[in-house]
């Protein structure tokens, strides 16, 4: 059975450019549940190991970066098939290919300022989760 849980960050260009409201708006419209919140700064070494598997991808150092270079927002969300329809509402990596309606075609500057994060798989979602929250703010609640 697929997961009830997906981990996002609303990053650094959309948070600067006031869009945590837009999205966490459209994030709850689209029925998922914001169970664990909080807003905060990433380390560049933060980044590295959030980042890890993309370690050897030429955008690396440009990345740790962009994710380091100010406040983010970081959340839990809770529905059914999370990771996937958290994915779909998302859009592609890249906004120039993000469908209409998408969050990074409303809010993405470019591939590398793309305004979003979500899990992409149960096992990334569980490690992800872990990287940001405590066990005490990890309460499972029904989505
Ligand atoms: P995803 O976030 O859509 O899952 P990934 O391929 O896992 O995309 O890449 C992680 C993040 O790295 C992207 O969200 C984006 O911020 C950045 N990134 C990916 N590809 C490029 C690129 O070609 N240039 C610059 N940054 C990139």
């Amino acid at each position: 059975m697929a997961g009830l849980k997906t981990l996002t960050m609303i990053k650094p260009g959309a948070v600067k450019n006031r869009h945590i409201g837009a999205i966490l708006n459209m994030i709850e419209e689209a029925g998922f549940r914001i169970s664990a919140i909080k807003s905060l700064k990433l380390s560049k070494e933060d980044a590295e190991n959030f980042y890890e598997e993309h370690k050897e991808r030429p955008f690396f150092p440009e990345l740790v970066d962009f994710m380091s270079s100010g406040p983010i927002v970081a959340a839990i969300l809770l529905k059914e098939n999370a990771v996937e329809d958290f994915r779909k509402l998302i859009g592609s990596t890249d906004p120039a290919e993000a469908e209409e309606g998408t969050i990074r075609k409303l809010f993405a500057e470019s591939k590398a300022h793309n305004a979003i994060h979500g899990s992409d798989s149960d096992a990334s979602a569980e490690r992800e989760c872990h990287f940001f929250f405590s066990s005490k703010e990890l309460l499972e609640r029904h989505p």
